[in-house]
């Protein structure tokens, strides 16, 4: 048996997220095509007959303009650090950047790499071999494997490298857990993905979402969920309401959906939205939105 941690890296949008989810085949993860969209560690968990392979999704790590982002991105050298292996996703399209030739160059050497060279299925051959091409330099890299994480291909490959990486070792979790994160954290973040979709402009960086309620019914098949999400400002507040309300009632409807299919029942949604100006540099209300500043110090 093996069993091993992975930690899975790389820039904001690169598909770290999306990847996660193919691998495990499940949606651990939210995914949209604003950077920056994952802010926290978020384990996925794959069994196998002879190896239990646990993959961390981890935030695109970007220069931090406040504390979030610099929880952020200590959630990233945090995961890095307690892997066995780190698969680094870099977007084939943009290329190799010299954030990406930083990143690496800090791990040179620490930690077993393979670069997964995602959405292979958006670029030209020849723009694919370029790539490919300016990743040789990294002879510390164990493999360089094109990927496209949305379509599933060459992703089976990635696995089986990994495979090898992971030391020998009993199960970590049980067979039937595939993250290590809740319901109710998992409702937080496709309302807040749902946001992401609908919203435009600066608000989806300011966005939080908070639980407050999160119960099954005793008598029926109903789960009662109450949250407020959260704006930095005023005028957002207006927008996320929208006209006479319709824009808080599309997200509802959207993130009720997903719940529905995620839970197995039936879900009855409510939203608010509430302003906590500047929370993204306040320790104290990250920490009310279920930020844990402790896990990355
Ligand atoms: N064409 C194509 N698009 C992809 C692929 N993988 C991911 N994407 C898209 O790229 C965008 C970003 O994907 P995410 O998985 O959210 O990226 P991420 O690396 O987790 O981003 P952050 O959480 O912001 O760091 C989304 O619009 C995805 O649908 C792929 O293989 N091919
Ligand atoms: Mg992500």
């Amino acid at each position: 048996m093996k069993s091993g941690f992975i930690c899975i890296a790389g820039l904001p949008n690169a598909g770290k997220s999306t990847l996660i989810n193919t691998l495990v085949g499940e949606k651990v993860a939210i995914v949209s095509w604003r950077p920056q969209t994952t802010r926290n560690n978020i384990l996925g968990i794959l069994n196998l007959n002879d190896a239990q392979l646990v993959f961390v999704d981890t935030p695109g790590f970007h220069k931090s303009k406040n504390t979030l982002g610099e929880y952020m991105n200590k959630t990233v050298s945090a995961s890095v650090k307690d892997a066995d292996c780190m698969i680094y996703v870099i977007d084939a399209a943009k290329g190799l950047s010299e954030a990406d030739s930083e990143f690496l160059e800090s791990y040179l050497g620490k930690i077993p790499t393979v670069i997964a060279l995602n959405k292979q299925d958006s670029v030209t051959r020849e723009t694919l071999f370029k790539a490919l091409e300016s990743l040789n330099k990294f002879d510390f890299v164990t493999d360089i494997v094109p990927i496209s994480a949305k379509k599933k291909e060459g992703v089976d490959v990635l696995l089986e490298i990994v495979k090898k990486i992971v030391p020998e070792g009993e199960k970590l979790f049980p067979d039937d857990m595939y993250t290590d994160r809740t319901l109710r954290f998992m409702a937080q973040e496709i309302i807040r993905e749902k946001g992401l979709y609908l919203l435009d402009k600066e608000i989806p960086y300011g966005l939080g979402v908070e639980i407050n309620e999160f119960k099954q019914r005793d008598d029926k098949n109903i789960v009662d969920v109450s949250a407020d999400i959260i704006v930095e400002k005023q005028s957002h507040k207006a927008i996320v309401i929208g006209k006479g309300g319709s824009m808080l009632k599309q997200i509802a409807t959207n993130a009720r959906l997903d719940l529905e299919e995620l839970i197995g029942s039936k879900v009855f949604l409510t939203l608010y939205v509430k302003v906590k100006p500047e929370w993204r540099n306040s320790e104290y209300l990250m920490r009310e939105l279920g930020y844990d500043l402790k896990e990355v110090k």
